[in-house]
């Protein structure tokens, strides 16, 4: 009775010993990855990813590389960027910039953050962080000729919850919900 007992235990710590191994393992893989967004006269726009091996937080930087200068056009401070939409919301003639990060953690809640340039650099006019699930996108859903972002999420303030579509409109700087 014993003996089997030890055995059992010998093995639940094998089993441990086994899963903390490979979980610091698949942290000690750093991360660094540049990958392009657009490129235009103003320059190279760059989505870097990066994560050191002593931590599982991101520092994710959207980049604008002109020559030999680099402009740091956003830092997730410790959030992953999954995507950046570049597109001119607001029909102005300049592009604006949609960042949706992950913050990590169970509840798979997103963030977004909406960029607009002026005088060369870009600046956040709009944050958002109450979507779970989100997955955003810049369309013309309803055909009037102006793009509109939508973010799909999950509402759990309703019982059962229930997936639905926040729809939102760029208007003289300021990101309106209208649905
Ligand atoms: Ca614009
Ligand atoms: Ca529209």
């Amino acid at each position: 009775m014993k003996t089997s007992t030890m055995s059992k235990l010998a093995i639940l710590c094998l089993l441990a010993a086994t899963t903390l191994f490979s979980i610091s393992d698949s942290l000690t893989a750093a991360l660094f990855d540049q990958s392009d967004i657009s490129v235009s006269e103003k320059g190279r726009l760059v989505l870097e990813c990066r994560q050191s091996e002593d931590s599982i937080a991101r520092n994710d930087r959207v980049l604008l590389l002109n020559g030999s200068d680099t402009l740091e056009v956003f830092a997730s401070e410790g959030r992953a960027i999954e995507q950046v939409i570049e597109e001119d919301l607001d029909l102005d003639g300049l592009t604006e910039l949609l960042v949706q990060m992950d913050l990590g953690g169970s509840g798979a809640f997103k963030e977004f953050a909406l960029l607009k340039r002026k005088d060369g650099k870009y600046e956040t006019i709009w944050e958002e962080t109450g979507f779970k699930a989100g997955d955003a996108s810049i369309e013309d859903r309803d055909g009037d000729g102006r793009l509109n972002l939508y973010i799909g999420y999950v509402n759990a303030d309703v019982s059962p919850q229930k997936d639905e579509v926040a729809v939102f409109t760029l208007e003289n700087g300021d990101l309106k919900r209208d649905k």
